[in-house]
């Protein structure tokens, strides 16, 4: 149901409407309807990626381009209702980007906040304003604004990872900045581990200035996050609607790891049917762990390990692990938290 009624469109109120026109003015009245909504009404639409499919496009892709000459070699997960977007949901990009041995994908920065959710492989590393953190299954990385930042794999294994930008936030903004590093790789001058030895102990150096608002551990293990769900689960209180789910946070203010993208990780009990939920967040999913399948605006998308799957805002979500399950996903909450926008529904009619 529309908010207003869209007034008549007599012959005389389209000669008004032609002639204002040409100098730059529209009527309200007549578009009222299509700029505030009674509900969110998006573009994007539930999708999944399987992994089984993803990878050897990504491989193949990796016979066609090097990482050098692609600067980064990435399959951008395109929203198909969205197409030649970049977008994934209507702020967020996600990609899987592949290093394979003995590439380096070259230091830049950029306005645009990254994260990467090691998806295959394991070994490679990123380096983040002259550290290095090595790369493991599971693990959540950042990449600060405007933070040079390289890629290189020593391991001996292909290296695939997905991305999670805030590209198409920077672009409502017009406030993309961008430029590559004079060589290929950064110097290094910390030791890999200082910044989670410094900051990710539940400790800060006595010092520390608080409230930056991007966090300094760049790398958040999967084995601590792990380790916390097991922990936790021990207890046995499952949130209705999430399970047990964690977000991932910067010590210097308790806020989101990152000021526009949260990210989260959850566990999820064989058999558990999570009650319906809907939030104004489109959230990127991608299963770390186990099987199952997800109802997204009533339509099921089947799951496995590594598979990727997006909720559009407003959407309600269903999930139902077959086997213990583990979710890492990611959505721009934090941001629209900060801008008083965010709205979530417990258990919505239509669920
Ligand atoms: O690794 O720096 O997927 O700059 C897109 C843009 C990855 C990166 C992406 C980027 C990067």
């Amino acid at each position: 149901m529309p908010v207003i009624e869209t007034p008549e469109v007599t012959p005389e109120r389209a000669r008004y409407y032609d002639k204002i026109r040409e100098q730059g003015l529209s009527p309200l009245w007549m578009v009222f309807n299509r700029l505030i909504t009674r509900t969110p009404e998006s573009d994007c639409r539930p999708y999944l990626w399987r992994y089984a499919d993803l990878k050897p496009l990504l491989l193949e892709a990796g016979g066609l381009i090097s990482a050098a000459e692609a600067e980064r070699r990435v399959l951008i997960l395109e929203n198909p209702g969205m197409p030649d977007s970049g977008r994934i949901t209507t702020s967020l990009y996600a990609g899987l980007q592949l290093v394979l041995p003995g590439e380096v994908a070259p230091a830049h920065r950029h306005s645009q906040s990254a994260l990467r959710f090691v998806v295959d492989g394991d070994g490679a590393y990123t380096a983040v304003d002259g550290e290095r953190t090595v790369m493991r299954p599971g693990d959540f990385v950042i990449t600060p604004p405007w933070a040079w930042h390289d890629h290189g794999n020593e391991s001996g294994e292909p290296m695939i990872w997905m991305d999670g930008l805030d590209i198409p936030v920077l672009q409502f903004f017009d406030a993309s900045f961008a430029e590559p590093y004079s060589g290929d790789l950064q110097p290094v001058t910390r030791q890999t581990g200082d910044s989670l030895a410094r900051f990710g102990a539940n400790m800060l150096p006595v010092d520390h200035a608080r409230g930056g608002s991007v966090s300094p551990i760049f790398n958040y293990p999967y084995a601590r996050s792990r380790e916390a769900l097991e922990q936790l689960k021990r207890q046995e209180e499952w949130d209705p609607c999430h399970g047990l789910k964690l977000c991932y946070v910067n010590p210097l203010n308790g806020d989101a790891a990152m000021p526009t993208i949260s990210a989260f990780i959850q566990l999820l009990p064989a058999g558990f049917e999570t009650a319906p939920y809907r939030s104004t967040d489109a959230t990127v999913f991608t299963p770390v762990e186990g099987r199952g399948f997800s109802t997204i605006a009533g339509q099921r998308f089947d799951w496995a390990e590594k598979d990727v799957f997006v909720a559009p805002s407003w959407a309600t979500v269903v999930h139902h692990p077959e086997t213990e399950s583990v979710l890492f996903s990611f959505s721009d909450r934090t941001c629209q938290e900060k801008l008083g926008i965010f709205r979530e529904q417990r258990n919505p009619d239509d669920g």
